[in-house]
């Protein structure tokens, strides 16, 4: 990038020196952790990107359980890698078997919190021991063998956050079918596409499932999915032969006598007895569709052993998990994350992982805090588009609740801007958690960039170091590699085991999407700075990145620097086209509770941000909005804007947006 380029990362730089320097491990946190200090991190760093077989070797030998020893760390055929070649192992054995003779039979592995039934109600709860999830997985997986489901096959999971989301995503995992699970806020057609496309026999729905106190008609919108016809007038979903069907709202639907049958009904079917099905390591394990620049979503391939030492290693490590750990991502199971750092990584770790079905503020924004002092939580993962959301809600609702459990926080999703940084540190963390701003991808399977929290020194604002075995670098658009206190595309440069193994039916779209970018490098799609300690600061997807009058500028720094002005709760920026400067900057801007939008104001935040960046990223357009367009996973939808920013017909798929209502509001706000 140009002498010119000023960047997300700047901003925050700026922003972190004014307010604090770097925030340092406590003593009392890193002598209890995992990783102790930055040189104990370092070390172990150094080696295994040195020796990445020997590391990987030992991590794989110690960490999983195997049925059959691996005879080859990695085989490495750019783009195609394999892990841990020869051996044979289970997933649902390493989550489930292992802690079956342990003190941890009788452990928590799942707290569930339903979403209240209706306001002043408690929510359901439920509490499922190692031991009862093993039963239940058992059964199920006994359920899916008696319709026929085997190794291979594919099933699509279309679920409520409710522990039977894991139970089914643990029970085709012990026979070997591989899971797709969709998002319970998708559409009818969402389904029928992702059917369509990974030719999967069977669907696991449940007949609703609830949420902000009203009921989301999953069966019927599988009902739906079923009867939509494609180009040649056949079923996109004909491929199924089996619905399964949880009782969880007592809605009332229709079933198909032959296709469909009940989640409780076929349980008095099958025994508690099912071993778990010895896999390839190069096993396919799941497939997990995510938008792509073209709008047809790609399903990403995860495989078995590489994922789940991945998911494991990074799950203890980042998260310092301990055995008397409560932890609590809050992601759904419908993402990655849930996939991830609600299922697979804490269980394999023998933890207690927190599941909660519904609303951040519903019946009330004090909902999270209510179930931290609930459950006495410790660890909390979030996103920082929920984070600033509850700025915006008042520091009121997490002062109610006593939040001294926790001592860890985490962030995912998206560059998370310095003030909620500070909000979240000081009000939720009350100053003593260490956060750690958790860099990855649907595509990577795991944490990559990360703070590691007895041992990294943080600053509000990146996502700090490489993960072990993990070898990012930011290069310009030759493919060379940028040194320190520059900006580029961020690459990585070796295998890692948890890497995405193909886009499901498409192997070409898989090697130009992520390999043709950067000859032999994995090409992450996005833009990053690293600084002169040689931390990451991602500053977003490339295509977030404009040009305006030559000057290249993030949307996430002229972002950082509007939600650095105290009326300001979040801000979402993207280009429109303009004659004289190329792109113009339009920002959409919520606002704090109790601040009301005036014209001086729209001038003042102008004025922030010349301040703030420089005169050159003062947004040409201010918008002032009740809420952003958000995807159900919490990102800003910036195709959208773009389109209400440059006053066009919104087009395309709208099925991922949180709330549709708000894009109406924007379109008609007044300027
Ligand atoms: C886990 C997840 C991936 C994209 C990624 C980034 C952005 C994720 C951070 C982040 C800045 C972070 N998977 N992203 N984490 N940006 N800091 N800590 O989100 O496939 O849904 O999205 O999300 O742009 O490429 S994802």
């Amino acid at each position: 990038m140009s002498q010119t380029t000023t960047t997300a990362a700047d901003a925050n730089t700026r922003t972190a020196r004014k307010d604090i320097a770097m925030l340092k491990p406590a003593k009392e946190f890193s002598a209890k952790a995992h990783i102790k200090s930055l040189a104990h991190y370092r070390k172990l760093y150094a080696e295994s990107v040195a020796n990445p077989d020997g590391f990987w070797g030992r991590q794989a030998e110690t960490e999983l359980v195997w049925d059959k020893p691996f005879k080859k760390v990695l085989q490495f055929k750019a783009p195609h890698a394999k892990w841990f070649l020869g051996g044979k192992l289970n997933v649902s054995a390493n989550c489930l078997d292992k802690w079956l003779d342990t003190p941890h039979a009788n452990k928590a592995a799942i707290l569930w919190e339903g979403e209240p039934a209706a306001p002043g109600k408690p929510g359901e709860e439920r509490t499922i021991t190692y031991r009862q999830l093993h039963r239940d997985v058992c059964m199920f997986a006994n359920v899916l063998k008696r319709h026929g489901i085997k190794k291979g096959d594919r099933v699509l999971i279309y679920l409520p956050m409710v522990p039977e989301a894991a139970v089914a995503m643990l029970a085709c995992t012990r026979i070997g079918a591989v899971h797709s699970v969709v998002f319970g806020g998708f559409s009818a057609q969402s389904v029928a596409d992702r059917v369509y496309d990974s030719q999967a026999r069977m669907i696991i729905t449940a007949d609703g499932g609830f949420r902000r106190g009203s009921v989301v008609q999953l069966k019927k919108s599988v009902d739906e999915a079923l009867a939509i016809k494609g180009a040649d007038g056949t079923p996109l979903a004909k491929t199924i032969e089996k619905v399964i069907v949880l009782r969880r709202t007592q809605t009332d639907i229709h079933i198909q006598e032959g296709r469909d049958v009940w989640w409780h009904r076929e349980l008095e079917y099958v025994s508690a007895d099912c071993p778990a099905t010895p896999m390839d390591s190069e096993a396919p394990l799941f497939i997990l569709y995510t938008s792509g620049s073209t709008g047809k979503p790609k399903g990403i391939l995860h495989t078995t052993a590489g994922y789940l030492l991945g998911a494991k290693l990074t799950s203890r490590y980042v998260f310092d998990l301990r055995d008397e750990d409560v932890y609590w991502c809050t992601a759904d199971i419908g993402w990655v994350t849930g996939h991830s750092y609600v299922v697979y990584g804490p269980l394999a770790n023998g933890a207690t992982s927190l599941m909660y079905e519904g609303a951040p503020n519903w019946p009330e924004p004090d909902r999270f805090w209510k179930i931290i002092a609930k459950y006495r939580v410790t660890i909390l993962y979030t996103a920082p588009t929920a984070i600033r959301a509850f700025m915006k809600w008042g520091d009121q609702w997490p002062k109610k609740h006593d939040l001294s459990s926790l001592r860890l926080l985490g962030s995912v999703g998206e560059p998370i801007n310095p003030e909620a940084w500070m909000w979240y540190h000081e009000v939720i963390g009350g100053k003593r958690c260490p956060i750690v701003d958790t860099w990855w991808q649907t595509e990577t399977g795991a944490i990559m960039i990360t703070p590691l929290p007895g041992a990294t020194p943080t600053k509000p604002g990146t996502a700090t170091l490489p993960f072990f075995g993990i070898v990012p670098e930011i290069v310009d658009d030759a493919g060379k590699t940028l040194p320190n206190n520059s900006s580029g595309k961020l690459v990585i440069r070796k295998p890692w085991p948890s890497m995405l193994r193909g886009v499901w039916g498409d192997p070409k779209r898989f090697v130009e999407t992520y390999w043709s970018e950067v000859k032999g490098s994995y090409f992450t799609g996005d833009g990053c700075h690293v600084d002169k300690d040689g931390y990451f600061w991602i500053i977003g997807r490339i295509d977030d990145v404009l040009n305006v009058a030559g000057h290249r500028i993030g949307t996430a720094e002229v972002e950082s620097a509007l939600a650095s002005n105290p009326n300001v709760a979040e801000a979402a920026v993207v280009g429109r086209p303009d004659e004289l400067k190329g792109q113009a900057l339009v920002a959409f801007v919520t606002l704090k509770s109790g601040i009301k939008a005036h014209p001086e104001l729209r001038e003042e935040l102008r004025q922030h941000v010349g301040k703030e960046i420089g005169p050159v990223a003062k947004p040409d357009d201010i918008r002032f909005a009740d809420a952003l367009p958000k995807t159900r996973s919490g990102k800003i939808m910036r195709r959208l804007l773009k389109q209400i920013a440059s006053g066009v017909e919104i087009k395309g798929d709208t099925t991922t947006l949180e709330d549709l209502s708000v894009l109406a509001k924007l379109a008609t706000a007044e300027d």
